[in-house]
């Protein structure tokens, strides 16, 4: 009787579930270093679409090649997959390939590091990243694939709607809104209530004192708007 891989693999549940990452660069060296504390997954593969990276290792797992090769995957028993890109700034990448993800019937990770501090009282969606010596309060609200990078604080009922990016040594006050996709820079400090819009970007170091429309950069102290964006970012790089 010929009975395929992924046949067994579906009745005999391995200890461990395979996962895949997406992108090669040095967000997802970050991520990897998170998961080689975290029990229960094994990197299986890295996808990267740049070929001179292909057929190398990305701290010891193999990029294998580019998205296309996820059926491949799926049939060697990959059921798992994590966002590997930060995009700073740009979030339509990231979303793209988390649908892409689900798309393939991949359940996406959420990779907490272990010195996060992470209140019991958090309600966080799929394929969150908390990354090391971030605080989240309580009352926060996470969407799905946001980034709370290296450091960084999201204070008692924050509420960060999906693909949010808040970068290392950031600072959000309490009950501080922010829209899809938007990015906040490293170091920037957001005060108390502040509402910002998506597909935003808030430059580095900034101090927001005022409410942040949607498609804006905002930079500088008191944070001023330095520029309208495409919608969804798409102009940018
Ligand atoms: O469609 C894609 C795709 N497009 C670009 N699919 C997959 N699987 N990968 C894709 N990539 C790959 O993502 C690029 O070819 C590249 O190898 C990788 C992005 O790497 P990079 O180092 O440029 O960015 P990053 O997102 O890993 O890191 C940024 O964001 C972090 C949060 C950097 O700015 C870091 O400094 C920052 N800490």
């Amino acid at each position: 009787m010929n009975i395929s891989r992924s046949y067994l693999y579906r009745i005999i549940k391995p200890l461990k579930d395979r996962l895949v990452i997406l992108g090669a660069g040095g967000h997802a060296r970050v991520l990897l270093d998170i998961l080689s504390d975290t029990p229960g997954f094994v990197v299986h593969a890295v996808l990267d679409p740049c070929k001179m990276l292909w057929c190398t290792n990305l701290c010891d797992v193999p990029i294998r090649g580019g998205d296309e090769l996820l059926p491949d995957l799926i049939k060697e028993g990959v059921t798992h997959f994590v966002i590997g890109l930060g995009s700073v700034g740009n979030p339509c990448l990231r979303r793209r390939l988390f649908e892409l993800g689900l798309l393939y019937g991949l359940v996406p990770v959420n990779l907490i590091h272990p010195t996060a501090a992470c209140s019991s009282n958090v309600h966080i969606g799929d394929g969150v990243q908390l990354l090391a010596l971030s605080v989240i309060n309580t009352g926060a609200i996470l969407g799905k694939n946001v980034i709370v990078n290296t450091g960084a604080i999201v204070e008692h009922d924050c509420m960060l709607n999906d693909y949010v990016h808040v970068g290392p040594g950031a600072t959000l006050g309490g009950s501080v809104h922010v829209g899809e996709g938007t990015h906040i820079g490293l170091g920037a400090s957001i005060l108390q209530d502040i509402k910002i819009g998506r597909n935003s970007i808030v430059g580095a170091g900034a101090v927001v004192v005022d409410d942040v429309p949607h498609d804006v950069v905002v930079v500088g102290v008191p944070a001023r708007i330095l520029r309208h964006r495409g919608r969804a970012g798409e102009n940018d790089k």
